[in-house]
């Protein structure tokens, strides 16, 4: 019975991260499914973007299986476990921008510049993360040369070329589907800077006081809502955009 017990992974009640590491869990697994599964009721042009989706929820659930017990285990921010799985995913997130405007005319030029932009903005973030000194100016210094990459993708989204191709489009719901990722990369995405400034060092911990618990806490809540929000849309698109080419 001892060992048994041991095995458990339980999660307090009064702790929202680990609560948040398992719905996240769950919630992406069940993404997942869903995604991969209606893959074969869409049209032919639009299931690899489906099949992307799939596997950018997927990649996370698997992610969060680990992260949850790491962090249950330690106390600690999963770091690592972290920024290999967003290094999987935000990549093919970029693919998803590939993919949608490539009838359009999208050069593959336009996802490596994109895969290169979100590559950047994630080994700067993660020098800034796990290397950190607990000094301001390590922080500071990080996270500004991450965000370089992010407003490049945000950039590229909402004026860019994406946006551009999305007009060329002529399919008013590619260009409205292209305009709701443009605003998860603008509000959704901008959710993680909030949680990287609450690392030791941070303007939130150092300005405001903020644990760095709470790290975990908008990583969680942000790879939620952009990750199984982006496929919505993605599924969206397929099953309402009009048939051909
Ligand atoms: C599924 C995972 C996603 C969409 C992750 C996105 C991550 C970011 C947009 C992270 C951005 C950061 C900055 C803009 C500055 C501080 C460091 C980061 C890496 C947290």
């Amino acid at each position: 019975m001892k060992t048994l017990l041991a095995d458990i992974v339980a999660i307090p009640v009064d702790d929202p991260i680990a609560f948040t590491f398992f719905t996240g869990y769950m919630a992406m697994l069940a993404a997942s499914v869903f995604f991969f599964v209606e893959r074969g009721s869409v049209e032919g042009k639009w299931k690899l973007s489906l099949l992307v989706s799939a596997l950018i929820t997927g990649i996370a659930a698997v992610h969060y299986f680990y992260m949850r017990d790491y962090y249950l285990a330690t106390g600690q921010n999963p770091t690592a476990l972290r920024y290999i799985d967003w290094t999987l995913t935000v990549p093919l997130m970029c693919v998803e921008f590939f993919l949608l405007t490539r009838p359009a005319g999208a050069k593959i030029g336009l996802m490596w510049k994109l895969i290169v932009a979100s590559v950047w903005m994630l080994v700067t973030g993660y020098i800034g993360e796990a290397f950190t000194d607990g000094s301001t100016g390590h922080s500071v210094l990080w996270g500004v040369l991450s965000t370089l990459g992010y407003v490049y993708v945000l950039y590229t989204a909402w004026v860019g070329e994406v946006a551009q191709l999305a007009k060329q489009s002529g399919d008013p719901v590619v260009i409205r589907g292209i305009r709701t990722l443009a605003w998860f990369v603008l509000v959704g995405w901008a959710i993680y800077p909030i949680g990287y400034m609450c690392m030791p060092g941070g303007w939130l911990n150092t300005g405001l006081g903020w644990s760095s618990a709470n790290v975990d806490l908008f990583y969680n809540i942000a790879d939620a809502i952009n990750k199984i929000g982006f496929g919505l849309v993605v599924y969206n698109i397929a099953v309402s955009s009009k048939p051909g080419k």
